[in-house]
């Protein structure tokens, strides 16, 4: 088994260092546009079948180190009562969204095996299919992105109705925030159990936040999330968005890695989380359209700026984007792989 990624998890410097890409399945791939051409996207999360086989993509086309399970940080949400839709051009749409007392009320916890079923039949297919032969990693939103996804009704730029929320009613907030982190807890202890052999937490939106707000409005129900999950023994990834200015305070969440977005360079990254932390990331995105020549060059940095960490997992800095070469992303693999060997 190629386990050099749960390796560099529990901080292990490896050779060649691990790496994957967040959002590594995806339309960037003319496989997966093959399958989303035939089904729409949340039908493709639902068919365990399929979102099997388009997590396999990238594994055997790029040749990454792990696979990430397909699904969406959303999909739990639909599950306590919020209907979700992805509209073409639009993203996603949750409605009515969450603003008030009686709001929250109609809201639900999960049992993830009922309410979730296709989610564990994915991983159990994925894990069959594997054969160990890379390590699966189950996901979740953290408790601020997916409030804000539900207090706004969907994808925002200003987050007025949610800053709104934990200024003008802040126990209203908090309210919220136990719910979906019990949500949450319940549906990666699920993943876990049905053979999710990492967990990564995306806080796409925590980076909004100043840290002292941070501290207050995000960081505690991510820390109970990393302690509730603790005893499993699998590595736990808490990637923070745009959060350079929070790398401190995102450390205290407990996981043992830290995922760093492309603004903040790694070696900048380990010396405010104290050098004792495994960091994942971090080359921007965008660097994929640049010609290989260059591209060697900024691998070559981020894996010189990753050894600074405890151990390093290299990964973009966000997920691949639509309009990248698939080639691009199966060379980024061989050149993390050739140059860190
Ligand atoms: O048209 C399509 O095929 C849908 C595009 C798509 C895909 C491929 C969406 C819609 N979600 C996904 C899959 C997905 N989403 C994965 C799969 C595993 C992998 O990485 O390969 C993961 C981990 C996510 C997580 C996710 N969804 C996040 C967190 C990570 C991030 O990118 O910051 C967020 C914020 C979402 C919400 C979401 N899902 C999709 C859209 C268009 C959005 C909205 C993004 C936004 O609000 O700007």
């Amino acid at each position: 088994m190629n386990d050099i990624f749960l390796q560099a998890c529990q901080g292990k410097r490896t050779r060649p260092v691990p790496v994957w890409l967040m959002r590594q399945a995806g339309r960037y791939l003319p496989a997966y546009q093959k399958v989303r051409g035939q089904t729409d996207f949340l039908t493709l999360c639902k068919t365990p079948e399929l979102a099997a086989k388009v997590t396999l993509q990238p594994v055997d086309i790029l040749g990454v180190d792990a696979a990430i399970l397909f699904s969406d940080i959303l999909i739990p949400l639909e599950a306590m009562g919020v209907p979700l839709a992805f509209e073409e051009g639009r993203g996603p749409v949750l409605e009515p969204p969450v603003r008030c007392n009686k709001d929250v009320e109609r809201l639900h916890p999960i049992d993830p095996v009922s309410d979730v079923p296709f989610v564990l039949e994915t991983i159990r297919i994925l894990k069959r299919e594997l054969e160990n032969k890379v390590p699966l990693i189950g996901f979740s939103g953290a408790p601020f992105t997916l409030a804000s996804y539900l207090i706004e009704g969907g994808t925002t730029r200003s987050f007025v109705n949610i800053k709104r929320m934990m200024f003008e009613e802040p126990a209203l907030f908090d309210r919220l925030m136990d719910l979906i982190t019990q949500v949450t807890i319940a549906y990666l202890d699920a993943q876990i159990r049905a053979g999710v052999q990492a967990v990564q937490v995306f806080d796409t939106w925590g980076g909004i936040l100043s840290r002292q707000d941070f501290r207050r409005y995000a960081l505690p129900w991510a820390a109970r999330i990393m302690d509730a999950l603790k005893n499993t023994g699998v590595p736990r990834i808490y990637f923070v968005l745009d959060g350079g200015h929070l790398l401190d305070i995102a450390k205290e969440a407990g996981a043992e890695v830290l995922g760093v977005d492309w603004r903040t360079d790694l070696d900048t990254a380990a010396e405010r989380t104290g050098g004792n932390l495994v960091l994942q990331g971090n080359l921007d995105p965008c660097c994929l359209f640049l010609p290989e020549i260059s591209l060697q060059e900024r691998v070559k940095s981020v894996l010189e700026k990753g050894a600074r960490a405890r151990a390093h997992v290299f990964n973009l800095g966000h997920g691949v984007m639509p309009e990248i070469p698939a080639e691009k992303a199966r060379l980024l693999v061989e050149l993390v792989h050739e140059l860190s060997a």
